[in-house]
């Protein structure tokens, strides 16, 4: 072997080397490269399902607090009749409306048919009492007609009136001027026949769930 051979073994086994080494310190790169990938799907598992638990976390205690509204939550037994309206009152299974403006029979029993009630209907002295508390010795309008059949009180859902509760005033219905033919509550709460056109505030009332 002369030196120029040897020579260039040499140098193809530097070459050699070299690549080697570049091969080694490539393939170093790609693991570096495949672990911090690896690293990165794990952290992202991991945080995506700590979200995930967070997210459910939270909706359990959202859907806790919904409950605790509905079934003790103040506002709703406050006011069952809708936390947000100051207009119906709750009495028994039923919203109450007592009306800030003064109209006939007629226009507020229309009115009351347009908030989905009717005026109202009192056969129990429960409801007699409830109604004349927040009626305050005013005149309101109640669902109580004799304008079929002059002296046959109806009830406008049908209730017999023969049968049920009354609180008429002493002496009342008269059919004063023999036009009085629409009753309403008045001073004690009691209750008094005028003409129907008279205009006075008005009582409405619905079903709870309607
Ligand atoms: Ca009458
Ligand atoms: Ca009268």
């Amino acid at each position: 072997m002369d030196e120029e051979h040897l020579h260039d073994d040499l140098r193809v086994f530097k070459d050699r080397n070299i690549f080697q080494q570049k091969l080694r310190s490539f393939s170093t790169v790609y693991l570096l490269l495949a672990l911090s990938f690896f690293l990165i799907i794990t952290l992202s598992a991991v945080s995506l399902s700590r979200v995930s638990a967070l997210s459910s976390k939270l909706n359990a205690v959202r859907t806790e607090e919904k409950q605790n509204q509905n079934v003790s939550g103040r506002d709703f037994l406050l006011f069952p009749c809708g936390p947000d309206s100051r207009e119906w009152e709750y009495f028994d299974g039923k919203c109450y409306y007592f009306s800030l403006t003064r109209m006939s029979w007629h226009k507020a029993k229309v009115q009351c048919e347009e908030m989905h009630s009717q005026l109202a209907v009192i056969d129990s002295y429960a409801k007699q009492n409830f109604v004349m508390f927040r009626t305050r010795n005013e005149r309101f309008w109640i669902g109580l007609t004799d304008e079929n059949s002059e002296g046959e009180w109806e009830w406008i859902d049908g209730t017999d009136y023969k049968t049920t509760f009354t609180f008429w005033k002493e002496g009342e219905p008269n059919n004063s001027g023999n036009n009085e033919d629409c009753a309403h509550l008045w001073v004690s709460g009691q209750w008094n026949d005028v003409y129907c056109t008279y205009e006075c505030y008005y009582v409405c009332e619905k079903p709870l769930h309607h």
